[in-house]
């Protein structure tokens, strides 16, 4: 079944006027110095990567239009259920660029002491919850969360942020299907980079679209430009407002792609063709923002390229900072998981002060 492909930034970097969300100019700003952070972001976590400074990093280079748009859509009160590689909605949702920087340094600058693997983020504060390494588990979890609000009449919603290839797992029948018998208030995000680590998704599914999915569960599903900040904000938008007002589940599919490798530990060299991402980088969303906003009088060239580099340059400090903390201490490492330390956590707490094995 074909689903048509909404889209609001045009070519020429104007805007549909039917799919336009009006942003004022001051959302507008704000919005582009997030997509440059996170791509700053991007490109010296993949170097402290490789020069060994941290463990492990997943990129999102590509796609921080629906990582960003589909973030800025969140109100106080939403859940936010990401994947490993939803860093962009954290970010404009409210998490520091120092908490995402500290996790992945791992020591006393991360505010989970290193409890987790890098790259899995989490802040209570902002209802963002830990990020799930086994795809799509997140899923189920967001759709009880949206379940639980519903029956306590909380006028909120629930976004679950998941991969292509998470479609294909249980995990996301079982929480589509709930969703749609039960209405609960969940809109399932999937960021379709057209790969699962070197699978490409036309091996993924035998679908016509990700979205048409949702008509199998009873509730809309909608196909949208993913490298189209505007149209992912306003899908976006939309989706929550249907699901605090009662309306139910929304699948959204956004097309986009993973320029970079699917995470540190990969090289996409081996499985995708340079042609492939060449043609992709043509259409990156990043730059399409910026087209827009030098269109719209909104920023002039000169702006866009002071932006980008305070962009690099925040990163930068905040890399500094956070790799000078001290290491977590050793007795922390049976902190934070049960409310009252349990005898046998505690006497290890104790070998671990006296530097015992
Ligand atoms: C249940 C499970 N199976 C396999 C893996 C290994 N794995 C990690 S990421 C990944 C690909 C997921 O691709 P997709 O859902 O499209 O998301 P993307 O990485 O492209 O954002 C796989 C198979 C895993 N983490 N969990």
């Amino acid at each position: 079944m074909e689903m048509p492909l909404l889209v609001a930034l045009r070519e020429d970097g104007s805007v549909d006027p039917a799919l336009d969300p009006a942003l004022g100019r001051e959302d507008l700003l704000f919005l582009f110095r997030k997509m440059l952070l996170l791509r700053a972001l991007d490109d010296k976590a993949v170097i402290l990567q490789r020069a060994g400074r941290i463990g492990f990093y997943v990129p999102s280079s590509g796609q921080e239009a629906a990582e960003i748009g589909s973030g800025f859509a969140l109100k106080d009160g939403d859940w936010l259920f990401p994947s490993y590689r939803d860093q962009g909605a954290a970010l404009v949702r409210g998490y520091p660029l120092s908490s995402i920087v500290g996790q992945l340094f791992g020591n006393a600058s991360d505010a989970i002491k290193g409890h987790q693997m890098p790259n899995h983020w989490c802040d209570r504060s902002i209802n963002l919850v830990s990020v799930s390494s086994p795809v799509a588990t997140q899923l189920p979890q967001a759709v009880g969360a949206g379940y639980a609000a519903k029956l306590r009449g909380d006028n909120i919603a629930v976004i679950a942020y998941f991969g292509d290839g998470g479609t294909s797992t249980g995990d996301f029948h079982a929480a589509m299907n709930f969703a749609g018998v039960y209405g609960t208030p969940t809109v399932f995000f999937c960021s379709n980079n057209q790969y699962a680590i070197s699978l490409p998704v036309a091996r993924q599914t035998a679908s016509g679209s990700i979205a048409t999915k949702a008509a199998a569960y009873g509730f809309e599903g909608v196909r949208v430009d993913g490298n189209d900040l505007l149209a992912v904000y306003g899908v976006t938008r939309g989706a929550l407002e249907k699901a605090r007002a009662g309306g139910g589940p929304t699948l959204i599919e956004a097309l986009t792609y993973r320029m970079g490798p699917h995470s540190t530990s990969d090289d996409p060299t081996r499985y995708r063709p340079e042609e492939e991402r060449a043609d992709w980088a043509k259409r990156d969303p990043v730059r399409r923002f910026a087209e827009h906003l030098l269109r719209a009088g909104v920023v002039d060239g000169k702006t866009a390229e002071t932006l980008a580099e305070e962009a690099r340059e925040e990163v930068a400090r905040v890399v500094k900072e956070c790799e000078g903390a001290p290491p977590v201490s050793r007795e922390s490492l049976v902190e934070d998981v049960y409310a009252e330390t349990p005898w046998h956590l505690a006497e290890q707490r104790k070998l671990l002060s006296r530097g015992g094995g």
